[in-house]
């Protein structure tokens, strides 16, 4: 009866529409009086999450009886944007359901807007996350992700006299409909106080921590649909409330402040992103949210292994964990610690189980972004873990005092705790001890962490415990559902949607990339994606920009190493070469949009100076009635996963002009060329094999590699010979005696060779056009499905489990 009772009815527009009435008058109790398009937007997603649970039980409920091998995926970022769209597209039942609603009065594109983002997440590693997700659940991986469920988002950024104001994101004033709360779902979590020291039952020492602070986690379910298929993922985010609801001693005291404090104090674990790309904190509410959110998650996790009734040493038969970078590390720790002190292994039985599960992705080679907890914040947080730590790099270091004898000095450079005041865990070498594997993200950057950041490591556990999983995106968001026309123009080109799962199939578009009807087709949705974000910047910079112009766009996280000032610069020494001009010269020029998205973190003084920079001068360039025609520049506010899903299908250029070896990947690079952007790009991270696949001819590559960085930055600090590109004197000068602005701070350089290039190109309309199809039909590569599945079969060794049909 209860197979019956909850059989999914078949999804006709009928069905569709009394669901969609049923959730606006009993789930939101509206009335057809009373509904707007943000009701319509929630008893809309009310209706499709109801379609998701229905997989996602199916889903589940067929793992649990297979209980196969699971990768976990942690990570403290998941930057998923909005997911109706998604869910709808990846569902296969989004014309059903805008026809449905089309007949009630609404418009299903109007309703998509409605929604808030999911921006849980900084950047590239909270997006890949989420691309990852995406994947896993498409190609049917038994799969979970598990993070924290932030209260607050990466804040709102908005532009105020040209310089950056931020605002907090709440994104949960309405509710979630995407979410499922699981209240019966908790797990307790400890912090502080002392670890005592007893003699065991078998002679040994048993250690009991006796914290003094206890939180509650309470689990959150993301469903995620595959495309395609039936599969659907989960991501169970926790967020913390206290254990004890309310200190009624205090408050009969008449101490109002301190009876809530200790629930204010729980719940402020979840509260906020720490809003940083690249750079790590030392706070300690920051060490506390990645303590909670591995806590949670290992609980969760062994008691869905002890479910199978089997013994501990299946575990790593069960159970692969990925680390998302060093944040999720301390669940090293946690995991020996219960295996040790609550489950009773001894240590080297609990050492052979943690060590086959744990592996770690490094996303960065940047020092400034690798991870360090001092000494005394974790004694004083997790004293038990702090005593292991100690364990680990004390066996650590004995191996390789056994190995190399007597060298001192290597034993320093290794350890796991960084001598001084205080002492310091390297997290990233806690990983890289206690993980299996051990992967950068694209084949540079991999190369840089063997050869640069881990090479002792390389040369002591051997090169086997290293690899490179080239990052991907999903063709499904980044594509079909930010490009539709596009994705329709392919489909029908190819014949079948299979390129949506195969992406490799895009390369059969290489046939057509000369042919001038293609060509057309090609080239006029990039007119009409470039009208839309036009008349996105009318509405939010108030600046009319030229469609016809090349759409030269920099959107990313504004940093130092990501060189926007380097590409402002450029900009202005394009204007200054304008105003030289005749009349005849300038009507000549091929006009240019230059477009600048991106948030800086709210306390880096330079990346905020540079979003003022830019629109100062986009003050200047835009109000020159003289050559505004020419060249225009803004700044678009507020850069997230649904502005992006705007501007990156409008493209022509995209800039990715990082310092060599300073960008681990990038994945933005990815997004613009599938939708037929070329990339301006330094010889960096994922450009490189974007270019290998491209072919030269049709990626604008420049600037040195990174052998030579390290060079040049020393001549430069030592005055000795590399000078500033003359033709940048003029603009150094300008910025320097205040024409945009702020004065000075500023130094100068490049690529303004490559632009030119950009313009002679762009000229000859048919060759641009060929150029821009061979370079989207190239990115076959560049799925995240093929990342996954090179994750899954290197990695985690875990096999598709499809649910049946
Ligand atoms: O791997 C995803 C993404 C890369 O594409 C970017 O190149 C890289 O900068 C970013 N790394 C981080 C590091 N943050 N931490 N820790 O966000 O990862």
């Amino acid at each position: 009866r209860w197979k019956k009772l909850t059989a999914p009815k078949e999804l006709t527009e009928e069905h569709i529409q009394e669901e969609f009435v049923n959730h606006a008058t009993k789930t939101l109790a509206r009335s057809a009086f009373n509904m707007d398009d943000f009701a319509a937007y929630q008893a809309s997603a009310y209706s499709v999450r109801d379609q998701l649970i229905d997989q996602w039980n199916s889903t589940q409920m067929y793992h649990t009886t297979v209980s196969p091998k699971r990768v976990y995926y942690l990570s403290l970022e998941f930057l998923i944007g909005r997911s109706m769209d998604n869910a709808l597209l990846n569902l296969g039942i989004k014309d059903r359901y805008a026809n449905a609603i089309d007949k009630l009065g609404f418009n299903m594109e109007d309703l998509v807007e409605q929604e808030t983002d999911a921006a849980l997440g900084n950047g590239g590693l909270g997006r890949l996350a989420a691309c990852f997700m995406d994947s896993l659940a498409t190609l049917d991986y038994p799969a979970w992700g598990y993070g924290i469920r932030y209260n607050y988002g990466i804040f709102e950024q908005s532009i105020v006299d040209g310089y950056q104001t931020e605002h907090p994101d709440y994104w949960l004033t309405f509710g979630n409909p995407w979410e499922i709360q699981r209240l019966d779902i908790t797990y307790p979590v400890a912090f502080g106080g002392t670890v005592i020291r007893s003699k065991g039952a078998s002679g040994g020492f048993v250690y009991t921590w006796e914290p003094t602070e206890r939180v509650v986690a309470v689990a959150h379910d993301f469903p995620i649909p595959g495309f395609g298929t039936k599969s659907t993922i989960n991501i169970r985010l926790w967020s913390s409330k206290p254990s004890n609801e309310f200190d009624f001693a205090s408050f009969n005291a008449g101490e109002y402040e301190k009876s809530v404090k200790e629930q204010t104090d729980a719940e402020n674990i979840t509260s906020c992103l720490y809003p940083n790309d690249n750079h790590y904190i030392g706070k300690k509410l920051r060490l506390k949210q990645q303590y909670f959110f591995v806590c949670a998650t290992l609980q969760d996790i062994i008691r869905r292994f002890k479910k199978t009734g089997e013994p501990w040493s299946e575990f790593p038969k069960h159970v692969a964990i990925q680390l998302n970078d060093t944040h999720p590390t301390i669940g090293i720790v946690e995991l020996q610690r219960i295996l040790i002190d609550e489950e009773g292994l001894d240590w080297d039985g609990a050492w052979k189980i943690v060590t086959k599960v744990y592996s770690y992705t490094n996303h960065t080679v940047l020092p400034e972004a690798l991870e360090k907890w001092t000494v005394p914040l974790l004694k004083e947080l997790l004293p038990r873990h702090m005593m292991i730590i100690f364990d680990i790099n004390l066996f650590f270091l004995q191996s390789v005092e056994r190995r190399y004898p007597g060298d001192r000095e290597k034993l320093r450079r290794m350890s796991i705790i960084e001598e001084g005041v205080p002492q310091s865990v390297r997290m990233a070498y806690l990983a890289v001890v206690c993980c299996h594997t051990v992967n950068g993200v694209a084949e540079l950057h991999s190369d840089l962490v063997q050869k640069q950041l881990f090479s002792e490591f390389v040369e002591y556990f051997g090169a086997g415990r290293f690899t490179n999983v080239t990052n991907g995106v999903t063709p499904r968001r980044w594509l079909h559902q930010a490009n539709p026309r596009l994705s329709a123009l392919i489909t029908k080109t190819l014949k079948s949607q299979h390129w949506l799962k195969d992406l490799s199939e895009l390369a059969k578009l290489k046939q057509f990339a000369s042919d001038p009807e293609f060509q057309r087709k090609w080239m006029e949705i990039k007119a009409s994606n470039k009208k839309r974000l036009a008349e996105h910047i009318a509405a939010h910079c108030n600046v009319y920009v030229n469609p016809d112009a090349i759409f030269d766009v920099q959107c990313k996280r504004i940093h130092e190493y990501k060189r926007q000032f380097m590409n402002i610069l450029q900009v202005i020494h394009r204007y200054e070469e304008l105003q030289k001009m005749t009349d005849e010269v300038l009507a000549k020029q091929v006009p240019r949009v230059v477009i600048f998205a991106g948030k800086s973190a709210p306390g880096y003084y330079i990346a905020k100076m540079v979003i003022k920079l830019i629109n100062n001068a986009a003050n200047v360039i835009n109000y020159n009635l003289r050559t505004s025609k020419y060249l225009q520049l803004v700044f678009i506010p507020n850069y997230n996963v649904s502005l992006a899903e705007i501007i990156i299908p409008a493209s022509d250029i995209s800039q990715h002009i990082s310092t060599a070896g300073t960008e681990a990947s990038g994945t933005s690079n990815m997004k613009f060329v599938l939708n037929g952007g070329l990339i301006v790009g330094t010889v960096d991270g994922a450009n490189i094999e974007i270019g290998e696949e491209t072919g030269p001819e049709n990626i604008f590559l420049f600037g040195v590699l990174t052998p030579e960085v390290e060079d040049i930055r020393h001549k430069q600090t030592y005055g000795t010979g590399i000078k500033v590109d003359p033709k940048l004197d003029s603009v150094v000068e300008s910025i320097r005696d205040g024409t945009y602005g702020q004065p000075a701070i500023f130094e100068p350089l490049l690529h303004i060779d490559t632009m030119r290039k950009v313009d002679a190109c762009f000229q000859n309309k048919a060759e641009w056009a060929k150029k821009s199809i061979l370079a989207a039909a190239s990115m076959g590569k560049f799925s995240s499905d093929r990342s996954i599945n090179d994750y899954a079969k290197n990695i985690w060794h875990i096999s598709p489990l499809p649910p049946p049909e």
